[in-house]
């Protein structure tokens, strides 16, 4: 093991690193240039398949602050807080997004978490995507289009160490090396704002082989 060595070697030249401690994260800002992003935004508010999820908390059943939807490989299933989800086959434009990724970041994904917040009082809490589906070090690749939101990170070891950078319409995150292990990330409300936006995080799921 390199301690040290960027998991992700080969990036393209868009991405810039964050300054985060035990942690590997990357952000292209301008991903999409705005007529895709544009596009991509009302298209895949029509098209996907957006469902109101419910997770159990405390032994009650509540609803999720969004919509949400999971593409994937057939046999890509996941679980998180109680809730399996089955993939929706491919979509013809969240195939092309996929491929457009994998091209700038040199890595595969066979999975897509789609995540609509309808507007402001729409969010997601404190978490960090560390399911076995993901394996150790899993490389995440966020595709943010719509309303800018702060995405916040904060250290699991040290609360007062964080960080947060507002995800514009078109960008890239990726996350990889130890960053799950060590660092939580939200998405928190914003006041009065009522424009959606849409995020696409692409992963790489371990299928199972009885599958
Ligand atoms: O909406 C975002 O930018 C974050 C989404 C996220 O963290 C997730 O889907 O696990
Ligand atoms: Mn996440």
């Amino acid at each position: 093991m390199h301690r040290h060595s960027n998991v992700v070697a080969k990036l393209a030249p868009g991405f810039e690193r964050l300054p985060l401690a035990d942690a590997e994260c990357y952000y292209w800002p301008h991903f999409l240039d705005s007529v895709q992003a544009d596009r991509l935004l009302t298209e895949l508010i029509d098209t996907l398949k957006w469902q109101q999820d419910n997770i159990r908390m405390f032994g009650r059943s509540v609803a999720i602050p969004r919509l949400q939807a999971w593409y994937g490989d057939k046999g890509c299933s996941y679980t998180y807080s109680g809730l399996q989800m089955k993939p929706h086959a491919w979509d013809p434009l969240l195939k092309d997004i996929k491929a457009q990724v994998e091209h700038h970041c040199h890595q595969q994904f066979n999975a897509v978490l789609a995540n609509l917040y309808r507007h402001g009082q729409d969010s997601m809490g404190w978490h960090c995507d560390n399911e076995p589906e993901l394996g150790t070090k899993p490389i995440l690749a966020s595709v943010t289009l719509g309303a800018e939101r702060r995405f916040c990170l904060r250290h699991k070891g040290d609360k007062s160490h964080n960080f947060e950078l507002c995800l514009q319409h078109g960008s890239l995150l990726l996350m990889a090396g130890a960053t799950q292990q060590h660092w939580l990330h939200s998405i928190p409300k914003k006041k009065g704002l009522q424009a959606p936006r849409i995020n696409l995080t692409f992963r790489q799921v371990l299928v199972e082989k009885s599958s």
